[in-house]
């Protein structure tokens, strides 16, 4: 399937049928820009029923993030055994993990659940996004400095695809992406550190008016050229598009597919992000609901 660039969209249910569902276990943003809020604008406006398990929940607005109470590990990983043994989900994504005694749960319980791991993209498997979030936009830590290793020795290991912005490619693999072969380079480390498909993102490479993101799979460098839209108003832009990615892949899109489609998603979010407090506004997934 080819995603339409121009308005992408997801199949849509039928009125009364269930949809797809998927679930996003982050945190919450209070000023509904990033994490939990982003996915799940973004998966209500695809058509998708929306499961969550929290992970922390942030004191924030467009300013920056001013407080953090973390969730308890064993709430995190019920609220993901309950909706999996009950609703049943067909891919997940995770973003801010918080802390490793919160990422340790996360991992076994995901291992327990069948989410993510080899058989992820087979029929019936529970594909894992992984976007290993590591701070707000403002530079707000959103994982603990300790538990970066965690999150590389156990969560990547059960990834179908990780989203690192070119900031958490650094912290994750010491490589600082200059150009288009740091950038490969990056993709290379991050598969070695046991994720399937590593999707660079080059939002961040500057001297460049474009930002192709490169997806790696081990075998082939596939490229996602796109526009570079030029906004303060970016905050979610990552959680956005890893959720659009969850979106496609939760309709059994194949991972390149999914990427495609979610990059032109951010895309029409971003051009139509919007300015919210004193601060930094959020992209806008609402695009699909605007009046022209
Ligand atoms: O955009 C990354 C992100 C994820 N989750 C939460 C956030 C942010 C950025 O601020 O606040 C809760």
């Amino acid at each position: 399937m080819t995603p339409d660039q121009a308005a992408p969209r997801l199949p849509l249910p039928a009125a009364g049928a269930t949809p797809v569902r998927v679930m996003t276990v982050a945190g919450s943003d209070s000023g509904g820009g990033a994490g939990i809020q982003a996915d799940m604008r973004t998966f209500a406006l695809l058509g998708l029923h929306a499961c969550v398990a929290v992970t922390a929940v942030t004191v924030q607005n467009s300013t920056g993030v001013s407080g953090i109470a973390e969730i308890d590990p064993a709430v995190v990983a019920a609220q993901m055994r309950s909706v999996v043994d009950d609703i049943g989900v067909s891919a997940v994504k995770t973003g801010m993990l918080a802390s490793a005694p919160i990422i340790a749960a996360i991992a076994e319980a995901a291992a327990d659940l069948g989410i993510g791991g080899d058989g992820a993209l087979d029929e019936g498997g529970i594909p894992l996004v992984v976007d290993p979030v590591c701070a707000s936009m403002h530079g707000d830590p959103l994982l603990a400095a300790d538990a970066l290793g965690t999150l590389k020795e156990q969560v990547f290991p059960l990834a179908t695809v990780v989203t690192p912005n070119l900031d958490e490619v650094r912290l994750l693999t010491g490589i600082d992406v200059v150009d288009a072969a740091t950038q490969r380079e990056a993709a290379i480390a991050l598969r070695d550190l046991g994720a399937r498909w590593a999707l660079v993102k080059g939002g961040h490479l500057r001297g460049s008016d474009r930002s192709p993101d490169v997806l790696y799979d081990g075998i082939e460098f596939r490229e996602f050229p796109g526009p570079r839209i030029d906004t303060p108003h970016d905050h979610g832009a990552g959680d956005t598009l890893a959720a659009a990615i969850v979106g496609a892949l939760g309709h059994g899109y194949p991972v390149p597919d999914a990427v495609a489609f979610a990059k032109a998603w951010v895309t029409r979010g971003l051009a139509a992000a919007y300015q919210l407090g004193a601060g930094h506004g959020p992209v806008n997934p609402l695009w699909r609901l605007s009046a022209q």
